[in-house]
């Protein structure tokens, strides 16, 4: 039998630190793309390195000469595609860089394939996303529901989602767009809000932060566990033919509701007052220094131009024809898998400050640092 090799762009990533774990177990060659970094930004993936089945690559989405080459090299079965300007804010400020990996990077993955004539050996998924459906035309949304790109963000990942479907039509290739709602893990970037949030719980419990700034706590999300929804993009790409699935839990919570879990998690009950640039989160429950103390407050800083206020899924097709329980994870275990990570990571730096320091007084004192 051939062996199964696997390319995954955006290996550093959330998504893909966990699609590399979930592919090695089924005994696949993983082969991950990396970008050359000044400091080191490959905690998610440090594990691998080193494993006989794991392999890293340097190449870039914005140059298709290094996929060319690197799609030749590897000769991949599957592709994942997972690279991506990811942050929505962010595609605001930087929208031609994000239009340039988001949109154009997916057709240089296809145009990589086709190059190397892999067209009937490589699979392709990509990372498509619920941004789409950006100003929802229907709740909860599913396969049919119109889209509405509403960030350049997800007016980029819209080129993605349709040139896939193109080159489905046209080639012949087998290659097909998850459309991913929201997913998270203790492993998501930090400036995402759910990750901001129970960081920041984690902080204010430790005592080394006095309060979280956020935007628009009304926003609807359906959110789910990063690591059950890798197993999704596998799934996609056994099937017998190409087609598109949206991967979400079917359950709708707002920031607000995020953020008062998190805190309980952590310790702290907090009572939302006020409305608009005027809410605040109060303590009311926890440790007796923060009650009363005003913990959580809004900034227009992090409003949006347009901002996405409703997501949620409807996973029927993917329960059906993948077989995929949405319900592995729930919303409460994901906020407590997170907080509790945030907890022991915030403990375990305050520590290691504390043994610096007391290494710092002890070399003071015998006056080898002056
Ligand atoms: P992430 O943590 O932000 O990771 C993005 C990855 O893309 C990183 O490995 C990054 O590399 C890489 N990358 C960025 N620009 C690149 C370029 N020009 N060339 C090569 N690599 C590049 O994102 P994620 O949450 O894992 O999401 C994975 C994918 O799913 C993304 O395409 C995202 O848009 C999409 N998506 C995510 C969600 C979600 O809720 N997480 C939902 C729907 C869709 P560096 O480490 O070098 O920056
Ligand atoms: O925002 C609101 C914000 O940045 C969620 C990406 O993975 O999922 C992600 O995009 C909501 C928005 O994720 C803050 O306005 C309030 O309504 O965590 P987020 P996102 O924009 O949904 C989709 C599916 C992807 O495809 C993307 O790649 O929360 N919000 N206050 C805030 N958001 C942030 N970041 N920071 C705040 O302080």
């Amino acid at each position: 039998m051939s062996k199964n090799i696997a390319l995954i762009t955006g290996v550093t990533g959330q998504d893909g630190s966990y699609l590399s774990e979930f592919l090695m177990a089924k005994g696949y060659e993983v082969h991950g793309i990396i970008r050359r970094s000044s400091v080191d930004f490959r905690e998610r993936i440090a594990h691998l390195e080193g494993e006989p089945n794991f392999h890293l690559h340097y190449a870039d989405l914005s140059d298709s000469m290094s996929l060319v080459r690197l799609v030749g090299k590897v000769q991949p079965t599957e592709i994942y595609n997972l690279a991506a300007q990811s942050h929505v804010q962010v595609s605001f400020d930087s929208p031609e860089y994000t239009a340039d990996v988001d949109a154009v990077g997916v057709l240089r993955i296809l145009e990589a394939v086709r190059a190397n004539h892999l067209e009937k050996i490589c699979k392709v998924y990509q990372a498509s996303t619920s941004e789409l459906y950006g100003k929802v035309e229907e709740v909860p949304q599913n396969e049919n529901t119109p889209f509405h790109p509403y960030s350049p963000y997800a007016v980029a990942k819209l080129y993605g989602f349709w040139i896939v479907k193109e080159y489905r039509e046209a080639y012949n290739m087998f290659c097909c767009s998850g459309i991913l709602f929201n997913h998270e893990s203790e492993r998501r970037g930090e400036t995402f809000v759910t990750r901001k949030i129970t960081l920041a719980a984690a902080c204010i419990a430790h005592g080394k932060q006095d309060c979280l700034y956020l935007g628009n706590l009304d926003s609807l999300r359906d959110w789910g566990y990063a690591k059950d929804y890798v197993e999704c993009m596998w799934l996609i790409l056994q099937q017998d033919k190409p087609e598109d699935f949206v991967i979400a839990t079917g359950i709708q919570h707002s920031v607000r509701e995020f953020t008062i879990l998190a805190f309980k998690y952590a310790g702290i009950t907090l009572e939302f007052k006020g409305k608009g640039l005027n809410e605040v989160g109060v303590c009311i429950a926890g440790p007796s220094e923060l009650i009363g103390k005003e913990l959580v407050k809004v900034s227009e800083d992090f409003y949006r131009p347009t901002d996405v206020v409703n997501l949620w899924g409807d996973p029927t097709k993917a329960k059906e024809k993948l077989g995929w329980n949405p319900m592995t994870t729930s919303f409460e275990k994901l906020v407590e898998i997170m907080v509790k990570h945030d907890m022991a990571k915030i403990a375990a730096d305050n520590a290691a400050a504390n043994i610096r320091k007391t290494n710092l007084a002890e070399y003071l004192e015998k006056g080898i640092v002056k």
